[in-house]
């Protein structure tokens, strides 16, 4: 084998190899966080797992306990760049987090509900309950929204966070 055949060869398998990494990312379920970020992310189970876990619990809408295990969205949203903690004042005020499910569900939060310069309430993205992976119709993936009389912003199957500016 020339020298041209061995490069050509090397950097066929360096290319096959990146495609086939990003097929494998693209086809796993995932978290799109994008809209007014500096970072745009996509969030695998691999990319959470590897966050700071946070320990959290809700009734559902039966009225029963479960425990939950996630990460902070101000973690997430600290991540791909968002204006929070000390940036979250001024018009920034005005900003909001949009969360879409895979069933079209959309849920509503300003980022002061998930600051914790201004809430002790941690909303945490989860994909642990009661120690085992969620259920399909609910994960893999869920939001988790403690201190509400009822788990209706508590969103399932979530598939993007986006966020938005409300401003006029
Ligand atoms: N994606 C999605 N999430 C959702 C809903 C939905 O229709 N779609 N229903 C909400 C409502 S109204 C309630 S009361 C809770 C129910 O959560 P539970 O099964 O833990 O009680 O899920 C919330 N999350
Ligand atoms: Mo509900």
């Amino acid at each position: 084998m020339n020298l041209h055949r061995l490069c050509l060869s090397v950097i066929l398998l360096c290319c096959s190899y990146f495609i086939s990494n990003a097929q494998e990312k693209a086809s796993k379920p995932s978290v799109k966080v994008s809209g007014e970020v500096t970072k745009p992310l996509i969030l695998t189970m691999d990319d959470l797992v590897k966050m700071k876990p946070v320990s959290t619990s809700m009734k559902d809408r039966a009225g029963t306990d479960h425990n939950y295990k996630g990460v902070a969205m101000q973690e997430l949203l600290d991540m791909a760049g968002v204006t929070m903690d000390k940036q979250l004042r001024g018009e920034n005020l005005g900003k909001y987090l949009l969360v879409k499910c895979a069933d079209g569900y959309e849920v509503v939060f300003s980022l002061a509900e998930l600051d914790s310069s201004f809430t002790d309430r941690v909303v945490t993205l989860v994909y642990e309950s009661d120690g085992k992976p969620l259920p399909a119709n609910v994960g893999p993936f869920r939001l988790v929204v403690p201190g509400e009389k009822k788990p209706a912003r508590s969103s399932f199957q979530v598939v993007a966070l986006l966020i938005k500016f409300a401003k006029e």
